[in-house]
């Protein structure tokens, strides 16, 4: 086999678990909290999920362990994205499960939600376990994005729990896939099947947190990487002084990447979604604000600087979103195929000139041609603009590029402007998890068992208190519905986890506005490196700055 021997050494890393959990099986036992309420729109979910609506916060604590002994065969699925920790949250959960008895079972469903339901499964074993801890990816069993929604599917979701002897399903995902875990466990509950639900919060995004749940996993390793490879690029800029560089970073639609990467790195740009949503800012403007800082730290000579520009960008946009509109409108149907029999890009302009508004075409005329290109070329299958293929970083870049062309003309800026684009997404998806997300992540799962083995259903994993070193972890779960309000979606009233974007006024935001005037003009970049996993705690157990500024610290 080939083994790295980064590998082979993480092999040997043991994960630390909260201190509550650590004296054994045996000596873990339930405080129940209080009752929950979902954080609005009560009536409305409770009516929805009648049987798991309302149950109590649960901690585990040390003390005798009171569960009742019942072998325990669970399914577990990786849904949606991957994130760094996968691997170990099921290696937690194996590892609770065999301990609490060695005959219990757990199946790994392939390939994400699909799995389940095509019956497509491999049973554990230690051997196959051992090859994966402490890794990266969600190669253990694949991931998929297939939704489990409907009524039909919890139908064949239930006959295959039944087939197998299945006692409980853990759902590895985000907010999404968690909504999802909620509803399914509210269907099980109400057919009396007997199978329990756990969650457990999962995605690089960083999008799924709340009150409850402090952070997913897998965002502590992703914003680790990417941060340390801006802060080599800005390194580079520094030492060659002669390029701009426009860096993409994932995050499907809030910036919570994009800000740790630049709290981390101290960029002298880092555009933040969420602001140009509620400041409504127009491309022009951001163009302009980007080409303020080129422009100043030409005038002291450096024509070099870094930028990051949060993958969803252009969405929050608020006219780019009513041109994207326009265009879905345009191209709907039929009207796809007229477009597309036109011959030269000439004709196509005009026929879009022709279609779209004036305030929209204003916009859509400013755009470089190879992005205009785009917005008519990529349609996802429901016909819509694929917003995530957009290549933003470019697009930014050459606004800027035309903004510094006006500026040059008219007197105000004499630099020299050549940028370098980048997108770091994939790269950190599977990174072997640092330290903090193979702990927290094996938490998690070896918490989820013992939810399972407690009887619970329709509970989210829950490991609080993360700024702390691990021993001062607290280890116990919420009910899903606790995290619930309605919201608008396709066009129906939704019971829905509701997704957390950068909030502007908090403290990780407004740390970073307070600075980053300086940081824009000064070089004031920080150089991260790459994740640690061996050496001073201080070095390899750090967890986020977004964590840490949010806990006050
Ligand atoms: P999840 O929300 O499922 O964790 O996925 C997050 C993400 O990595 C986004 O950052 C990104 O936009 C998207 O997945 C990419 O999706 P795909 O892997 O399907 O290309």
């Amino acid at each position: 086999k080939n083994l790295s021997p980064l590998q082979k050494a993480r092999y040997q890393y043991t994960p630390k678990l909260p201190g509550m959990l650590r004296n054994g099986i045996a000596e873990i036992c339930v405080k129940e909290g209080l009752p929950t309420e979902s954080v609005a729109d009560q009536e409305k979910i409770k009516a929805l999920f009648p049987n798991t609506y309302g149950e109590k916060e649960i901690t585990f604590e040390k003390g005798k362990n009171t569960s009742l002994a019942k072998k325990q065969v669970v399914g577990v699925i990786l849904s949606g994205g991957q994130a760094p920790g996968g691997h170990n949250v099921i290696c937690g959960l194996y590892d609770a499960l065999k301990a609490t008895d060695k005959n219990n079972v757990l199946l790994g469903f392939k390939n994400g939600p699909s799995g389940l339901l095509d019956d497509d499964y491999i049973e554990f074993t230690d051997e196959y376990i051992n090859e994966y801890r402490n890794t990266g990816g969600f190669d253990i069993i694949g991931s998929g994005r297939t939704k489990l929604e409907t009524k039909e599917q919890f139908k064949v979701a239930a006959e295959v729990a039944k087939k197998h002897g299945i006692t409980a399903i853990v759902i590895i995902g985000g907010d999404d896939s968690n909504t999802n875990a909620a509803v399914l466990a509210e269907y099980f509950a109400a057919n009396n099947t007997g199978v329990q639900v756990i969650g457990c919060p999962k995605t690089i995004d960083g999008d799924l947190k709340n009150e409850d749940i402090e952070c997913s996993f897998g965002f502590d390793t992703a914003t680790k990487t990417y941060s340390e490879v801006i802060g080599n690029i800005e390194r580079d800029a520094n030492s060659a002084k002669k390029y701009w560089h426009f860096v993409k970073v994932m995050g499907r639609s809030a910036s919570h990447v994009a800000l740790e990467c630049a709290l981390e790195t101290q960029p002298n740009i880092c555009l933040i979604s969420e602001e140009v949503a509620a400041k409504k800012m127009s491309l022009s403007q951001i163009a302009d604000y980007i080409a303020d800082s080129v422009a100043a730290r030409a005038a002291k000579g450096m024509n070099f600087g870094v930028a990051i520009i949060p993958e969803g960008v252009v969405e929050f946009v608020p006219e780019f979103s009513v041109l994207i509109a326009e265009i879905n409108e345009l191209l709907a149907g039929a009207k796809a195929d007229a477009f597309n029999a036109l011959a030269t890009w000439k004709e196509k302009y005009e026929f879009i000139k022709k279609g779209l508004t004036a305030a929209s075409f204003a916009v859509f005329d400013i755009l470089p041609e190879t992005i205009q290109q785009q917005l008519f070329l990529e349609r996802d299958p429901h016909g819509n603009v694929q917003v995530s293929l957009i290549e933003s970083e470019k697009l930014f870049s050459a606004l800027v590029k035309a903004k510094l062309a006006e500026r040059k003309k008219a007197g105000t800026y004499n630099g020299k402007f050549n940028a370098l684009h980048h997108f770091f997404g994939y790269e950190g998806r599977c990174a072997f998890p640092s330290n903090f997300d193979a702990d927290y992540c094996y938490s998690l799962g070896y918490n989820a068992f013992m939810l399972i083995q407690y009887g619970f259903n329709g509970y989210l994993s829950k490991v609080s208190n993360l700024s702390r070193p691990a021993e001062e972890w607290v280890a116990g779960g919420m009910p899903i519905t606790k995290m619930m309000n309605m919201e608008r979606r396709h066009g129906e009233d939704k019971p829905v986890i509701k997704k957390a974007l950068v909030e502007l006024d908090g403290a990780p935001f407004k740390y970073f506005e307070a600075r980053r005037a300086t940081w824009a003009v000064e070089t004031a970049y920080t150089y991260p490196g790459a994740i640690q996993y061996f050496g001073p705690s201080e070095v390899c157990d750090r967890t986020t700055v977004t964590l840490a500024l949010e806990k006050g610290m």
